[in-house]
């Protein structure tokens, strides 16, 4: 008999290639949604740059194309408990693939509703579903996308573990003991505080009643489709470009596609870890085949595959394009420079085959871009959410490092 899982988010970026990848290999898949990143779409005045299918419309044509039912939910996670016990507990699913929170970081720092949107939505949501897994009596593994950003991006000089610190603590003089504690968290906006404060939520849910948990600190994603969002115009994935949601290697090569300015923060030397949408989908069918054992602690997987600067980033574009590159006033309170070294032994131990980022990969993304560039409002591409209030915004940026 088939599988059953629950994917939480399963209309967003990550959430719809990895339905349709479990679906593919013969899950029964039942979508959660409450399609609010649509509704700030429609908020923001700004949208996906491919044109996404309404979520009904997504799931006839895989339906159609491959004789696979896709279940739907729409439900709020944050807020709709009992309606979300009772999908639980009528699908009794081997695992859950929680994608359901807000995920920018900008939109997250927009103001003050911005900032208690997000953390009521994060938090309640996460929550929920611990709650409502206990409460099924199920026993059910709960995969969640964490992010890079919990540990901060600063090392001392070393590669940051997979989720937990081994450290040495003196007890008495001459005396020290050892100790494994989690990695100290280091948020650097209010999003990426939610999913430290997650973590917290799955230690205590895990230690008091024993929920299998897999936490998943991954990196930014780039790229946009996988083998079976490609299958079909009325599959494509989602493709944010906008200053609150595009993330950094997408955004350069659609600028580089319509003609825009490439918009590095500062200097551009932030190191940030990256992995491709297609691995994203591959990591998590390898957390979902690998549960930790009844009884195991939180297993914390470091779901990355390579690190740039942005500033290299933006001149990988530039000379594979000839777009020009611009330095932006920095709206972030973030390290100018870093480096940045990542674990992530444990996700290659499992077979995962990384995808790096190449020419053909990027060319890729902007050729989708430029199909689609006439859907591009150029007005919504710089920044302008800023993290606090003595930062202005920037909106011509300079031809020189600010
Ligand atoms: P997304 O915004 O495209 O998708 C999230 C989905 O969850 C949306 O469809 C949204 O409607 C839904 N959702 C949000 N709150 C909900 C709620 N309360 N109830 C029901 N549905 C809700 O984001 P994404 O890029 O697909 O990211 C998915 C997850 O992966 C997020 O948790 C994010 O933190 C994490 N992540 C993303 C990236 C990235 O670069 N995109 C990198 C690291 C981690
Ligand atoms: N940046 C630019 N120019 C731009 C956009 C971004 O220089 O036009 C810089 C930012 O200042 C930052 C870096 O690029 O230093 C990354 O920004 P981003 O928007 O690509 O990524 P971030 O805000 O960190 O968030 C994204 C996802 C989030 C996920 C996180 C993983 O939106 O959901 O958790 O990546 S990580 O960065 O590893 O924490």
């Amino acid at each position: 008999m088939a599988q059953s899982i629950i994917i939480l988010g399963g209309d967003g970026f990550c959430g719809w290639p990895t339905s349709l990848g479990f679906s593919q290999a013969g899950y029964d898949v039942t979508i959660v949604d409450n399609l609010s990143r649509r509704k700030i779409d429609v908020d923001l005045e700004a949208s996906s740059l491919t044109p996404i299918q309404p979520i009904s419309k997504r799931i006839r044509a895989w339906k159609e194309l491959t004789g696979k039912q896709i279940e739907f939910v729409n439900l709020d996670v944050s807020k709709q408990y009992n309606k979300l016990l009772s999908v639980i507990k009528n699908a009794a699913p081997k695992a859950i693939v929680h994608f359901a929170e807000q995920r920018a970081a900008p939109y997250s720092m927009k103001s003050p509703f911005h900032k208690r949107y997000t953390v009521d939505n994060n938090i309640n949501a996460t929550h929920n579903v611990l709650c409502a897994i206990v409460e099924s009596g199920l026993d059910i593994h709960l995969a969640h996308l964490g992010t890079m950003g919990v540990y901060g991006y600063g090392t001392a000089g070393m590669a940051i573990p997979e989720g937990y610190l081994n450290v040495k603590v003196e007890k008495r003089p001459g005396e020290s003991v050892d100790l494994e504690i989690l990695y100290p968290a280091n948020p650097g906006s209010i999003y990426h505080m939610t999913k430290t404060l997650d973590a917290l939520l799955f230690y205590y849910y895990n230690k008091n009643d024993g929920v299998r948990i897999t936490d998943l600190h991954q990196g930014i994603v780039w790229g946009t489709n996988t083998p079976e969002t490609l299958q079909h115009e009325a599959l494509v994935n989602r493709f944010d470009y906008d200053g609150d949601y595009g993330t950094v290697l997408n955004r350069f090569l659609m600028q580089a596609a319509v003609g825009h300015p490439i918009t590095v923060h500062g200097v551009g030397g932030q190191t940030r870890a990256f992995i491709h949408i297609r691995d994203t989908v591959n990591c998590i069918k390898l957390a979902v085949t690998n549960p930790p054992k009844q009884g195991e602690r939180v297993q914390i997987f470091n779901q990355a595959t390579e690190t740039h600067t942005v500033r290299d980033l933006a001149k990988l574009v530039s000379k594979l394009t000839g777009a020009q590159v611009r330095y932006y006033r920095n709206p972030r309170k973030e390290d100018p420079e870093n480096a940045l070294q990542v674990k992530n032994d444990k996700l290659l131990a499992m077979g995962l085959n990384p995808i790096r980022l190449s020419e053909g990969l990027l060319t890729e993304v902007l050729e989708i871009a430029k199909k689609y560039g006439d859907r591009c409002d150029t007005s919504r591409i710089v920044s302008t959410s800023t993290w606090n209030k003595s930062i202005e915004p920037d909106f011509s940026g300079s031809p020189d490092p600010v």
